[in-house]
């Protein structure tokens, strides 16, 4: 048996006869020949039939070609396959709901979701994940060059992490539970035992807001360290986990952003000055307004806001000491969007005990932490189908999720 060939390697066989397998992406006849487009995970392979489109598989159909190759310019690749014998592996019950081989996707944004299966097979679709999954790589390498540990945390707990409001209740074995809104407390905890953890997973929002930028599921990419001076030190280290998801991007996606050696940084009340607002917190057009502002200002597509007031910080944020009433809290801003929330915690047990409203029993496995002593720490987390929205340019994040879960969505 001939063993498969990718289609991205076709050219370096011309001469040989070879196998490629993968779905039929696209039939069609040109003058007196017809083509069949071969899609694998590596691209596209153009296989030269002497039949007429009409017997060629349609589209979907899973084939196993076997042909010589021949080189040819203007194939994908610079070599397509010639004298070919097909073999269908399987057929399609159903022609897809619309042209995958079409450059744009033909279709509105519902229609894609609602046949979220084989429309993500669509090159583009494809690609945004593929950037997502780069991405994620690119954040691993850089934190596991930097000394941390990678944790898997439970995503049923006991108690809500960041606001009592868009938490999933569930029913767990008869007692109430929680779908984790954040790694947050296990993060922390973990620093005791690592110093310094990242983790990638997926966390849940009840969020009654249909916008283009909520989901209810969404993958946080979370870090945690030990030892910090202050959130200063968990800026320098997102710094070095954007530029790491940067560079692993790079090649795949379009429109990469520079990481300045050092992310230009306001503090919240300056940023309220320049906007001429008062709220306690930023609203989504601020978060624009910012955003251009340091593309003028700085040539950044990045910009730290830092010192956010504690009233709209959750309770183990830390206070800046300097500052009544203000944090040691920041987001990160880039293109417009709220991409990453992170700051220094509380680290003392009786801060916690002072911080925490209401009985204290749901926290106590995270108290734990803190009585047997905890280091000055602080962490961040980024949503990752913003990151990839924001890199590719789709204007809602669910054109970049495979199955976005949200008020109106929970299949397929
Ligand atoms: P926060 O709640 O701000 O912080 O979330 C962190 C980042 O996650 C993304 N994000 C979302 N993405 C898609 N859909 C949503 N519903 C959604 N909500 C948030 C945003 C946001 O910046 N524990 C803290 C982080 C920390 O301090 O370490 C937290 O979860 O990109």
């Amino acid at each position: 048996m001939i063993s498969r060939v990718m289609s991205a390697e076709l050219a370096e066989h011309a001469g040989q006869r070879v196998t490629i397998a993968g779905w039929v992406h696209r039939r069609r006849r040109l003058k007196s020949v017809s083509f069949l487009i071969v899609r694998d995970r590596s691209g596209l392979a153009q296989v030269v039939a002497a039949e007429p489109e009409s017997v060629l598989p349609v589209e979907e159909t899973v084939v196993r070609v076997t042909g010589v190759v021949s080189a040819n310019p203007q194939a994908p690749g610079g070599a397509e396959l010639v004298g070919p014998e097909i073999e269908v592996l399987a057929e399609p019950a159903k022609a897809p709901p619309f042209d995958l081989y079409r450059p744009v996707v033909p279709a509105s944004l519902p229609t894609v979701l609602d046949h979220a299966p084989v429309a993500l097979r669509h090159p583009l679709l494809k690609a945004a994940l593929r950037i997502s999954a780069a991405s994620v790589a690119g954040f691993r390498r850089a934190l596991d060059g930097l000394g941390f540990t990678e944790i898997h945390t439970p995503k049923i707990v006991a108690s809500a992490t960041e606001s009592g409001a868009n938490v999933f209740g569930i029913d767990y074995f008869g007692r109430p539970a929680f779908l984790a809104q954040s790694p947050q407390f296990y993060k922390q905890a973990m620093v005791g035992v690592f110093e310094r953890v990242y983790e990638v997973g997926p966390v849940f929002r009840a969020e009654p807001h249909d916008t283009v930028r909520h989901l209810a599921q969404y993958t946080s990419l979370d870090a945690e360290l030990g030892f910090v001076r202050d959130h200063r030190d968990v800026m320098a280290v997102l710094r070095e986990a954007v530029h790491g998801m940067v560079e692993s991007v790079r090649g795949l996606a379009v429109a990469v952003p520079e990481v300045p050696e050092e992310i230009p940084a306001i503090h919240f009340t300056e940023a309220q000055r320049l906007t001429g607002q008062d709220e306690p917190d930023l609203s989504p057009e601020q978060e624009r307004w910012l955003s251009e502002w340091a593309v003028r200002e700085h040539g950044s597509e990045f910009l730290f806001v830092t010192g956010y007031p504690m009233a709209k910080r959750p309770f183990y944020t830390h206070p800046d000491p300097d500052r009544e009433g203000y944090s040691n809290g920041f987001d990160l801003l880039f293109r417009g969007l709220e991409l990453v929330t992170g700051g220094q915690r509380l680290h003392r047990y009786e801060d916690y005990l002072a911080a925490i409203e209401g009985p204290l029993e749901p926290y106590e496995g995270y108290l734990q932490a803190f009585a047997y002593g905890m280091p000055p720490h602080g962490g961040f987390a980024l949503g990752l189908e913003r990151w990839t929205a924001r890199l590719t340019g789709a204007a809602n994040i669910r054109e970049v999720t495979a199955f976005p879960r949200d008020l109106h969505r929970l299949s397929p």
